[in-house]
């Protein structure tokens, strides 16, 4: 494929511009806003959460733009071809995750009435949903991933932007950060027994969840 064969030197020179060009500064502003747009619906869900049930569904947020670097893995990975004119087009085309939002929850069905919450707001369009609580990846990870757009305005005027929220409870988030930890540990030799061993760590915990939703369902029935 063409991308495959540009050198690193043309690779660095892409990150360069995403690092540094105005265009690029700007589209990336785009996306710095969404993500505080979603930010604020969910801070503003919480309140009223917090002040109609006297709980808040979610315990933390985290979020993050996309570097350079890995906007230009990705693009590579899903083997589109890169140049210049085309750089900006290829990001908001093919990139869902460029702004991305991880709400992280104490309970299996906070996320899903957070989320139902989140994606029914007027402004707010559902691209896509995986919901990997459902249907876990094979190795164990669980997380509902949903692609929303939704208008950022900016001074000359509208812009309909890509954001990805990632909900997951706590129990997910400390599997999912130790697994992302172990992924970048080189010269395994072992590499099926430790995954297997993950899976297994992943069902428990989903296990231990389960049985903290129905402890909460008891003190509230
Ligand atoms: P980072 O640094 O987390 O952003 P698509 O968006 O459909 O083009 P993609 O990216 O494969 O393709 O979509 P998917 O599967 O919905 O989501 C990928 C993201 O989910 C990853 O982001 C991780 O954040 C998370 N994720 C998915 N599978 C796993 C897993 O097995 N373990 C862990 N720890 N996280 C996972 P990135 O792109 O890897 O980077």
């Amino acid at each position: 494929m063409e991308n495959e064969t540009k050198n690193l030197d043309e690779y660095g020179m892409y990150i360069n511009m995403l690092e540094t060009g105005k265009r690029y500064m700007e589209m990336m502003n785009k996306y710095r806003c969404a993500i505080m747009e979603v930010e604020t619906k969910l801070k503003v869900l919480n309140t009223e959460f917090s002040l109609q049930y006297d709980r808040n569904p979610f315990e933390s947020i985290k979020s993050r733009l996309k570097s350079p670097v890995s906007i230009m893995e990705k693009l590579r990975r899903k083997g589109l071809p890169i140049n210049e004119e085309v750089l900006e087009q290829q990001i908001e085309e093919n990139l869902f995750d460029v702004a991305g939002l991880r709400v992280i929850c104490a309970f299996q069905e906070d996320i899903y009435a957070l989320s139902d919450l989140l994606v029914h707001q007027d402004d707010i369009q559902l691209l896509r949903t995986k919901d990997y609580i459902k249907n876990p990846k094979p190795n164990g990870y669980r997380s509902l991933h949903q692609i929303l757009e939704i208008p950022v305005f900016l001074k000359e005027g509208k812009t309909f932007v890509k954001v990805e929220v990632q909900f997951r409870t706590i129990a997910m988030d400390f599997w999912a950060s130790v697994d992302h930890k172990l992924r970048y540990k080189k010269n395994v030799t072992n590499e099926e027994e430790i995954m297997e061993k993950l899976r297994i760590c992943a069902d428990s915990i989903t296990a231990i969840d389960e049985e903290m939703q129905k402890i909460r369902n008891m003190i509230e029935a």
